[in-house]
């Protein structure tokens, strides 16, 4: 299959946004079933909405949990966690909360916005990683404050070391693939343009065009799992076994 093919780099980030867990049965933000288009973030998924009333965000988001928890990883999900298991150095900067990258098996993910199975106390902010089932208990057990979903909100900074490690990586490396993002949401949209300034060949993976194409060399318009089967170019060791 004509190229680019995995096997030919040594620094590859992989970006991910919600179509990468679309085939997985997670909805996607903004596409068709897309979860803002039921649910109002401002009501639901915000620090305002939280102080105002952190049960309703709770049941919000033990929906999700639970949505996501019958949920498993699929065919592009363990390629990249393949990929990541040879001499290659390969990094996962994704935009996800569901998890699904380290439960493929995936080892250096630097999450942008959060993890959906991690909370911290809004008073004290002890972290905690939680199991892949609905929270019940909404108090901190050291200060009982509220526990919220450890995720980064509209309106909500990034963590700062996370995203200076992802623009560093993304500098450095010579193949960046873009998997499922619509790029509309910052800072994570301003990410594509530096691999461009680190020379990367850069591949867009998305059924659509996004208004960041015009920065990839590589478009490749189809579902995250045929497409990265693609880029996986027969290799049995990234493949699932026939
Ligand atoms: C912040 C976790 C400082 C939450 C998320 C500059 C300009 C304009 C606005 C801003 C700006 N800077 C900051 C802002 C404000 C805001 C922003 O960007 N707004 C946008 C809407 C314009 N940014 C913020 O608030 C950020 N914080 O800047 O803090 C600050 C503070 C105060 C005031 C100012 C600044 C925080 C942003 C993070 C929010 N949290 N997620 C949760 O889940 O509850 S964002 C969420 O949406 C995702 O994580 C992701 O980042 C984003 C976009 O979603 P995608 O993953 O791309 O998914 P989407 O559904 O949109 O698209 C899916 C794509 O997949 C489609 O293209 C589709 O074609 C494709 N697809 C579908 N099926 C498949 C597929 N592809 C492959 N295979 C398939 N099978
Ligand atoms: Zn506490």
């Amino acid at each position: 299959m004509s190229g680019p093919h995995l096997r030919d780099f040594n620094r590859i980030v992989f970006f991910t946004g919600a179509g990468m867990s679309a085939e997985s049965g997670v909805p996607t933000y903004r596409g068709a079933g897309g979860i803002w288009k039921e649910y109002d973030y401002r009501r639901y998924a915000c620090q305002d909405a939280f102080n105002r009333d952190p049960a309703a965000v709770w049941e919000f988001h033990n929906y999700r949990r639970r949505l996501v928890a019958a949920c498993a990883p699929n065919l592009g999900h363990r390629i990249i966690a393949r990929a990541g298991q040879r001499e290659t150095r390969v990094t996962v900067v994704t935009q996800n909360i569901d998890g699904l990258h380290a439960l493929s098996g995936s080892r250096d993910i630097l999450e942008l916005h959060g993890n959906l199975w991690r909370v911290r106390c809004d008073t004290c902010g002890v972290k905690q990683q939680d199991p892949h089932e609905p929270r019940e208990q909404l108090r901190c057990d050291g200060c009982g404050g509220w526990w919220r979903p450890d995720i980064v909100w509209f309106g909500d900074f990034l963590n700062d070391a996370t995203l200076h490690s992802a623009k560093q990586l993304i500098s450095s490396c010579d193949l960046f693939v873009s998997v499922g993002t619509s790029a509309v949401v910052y800072p994570a949209a301003h990410l594509p343009e530096y691999a461009r300034a680190g020379k990367a060949l850069r591949v867009e993976i998305n059924p659509d065009e996004t208004p960041a194409s015009e920065l990839y060399d590589v478009h490749l318009r189809g579902p995250a799992t045929e497409m990265l089967t693609r880029l996986a170019d027969g290799d049995p060791q990234l493949l699932d076994p026939a």
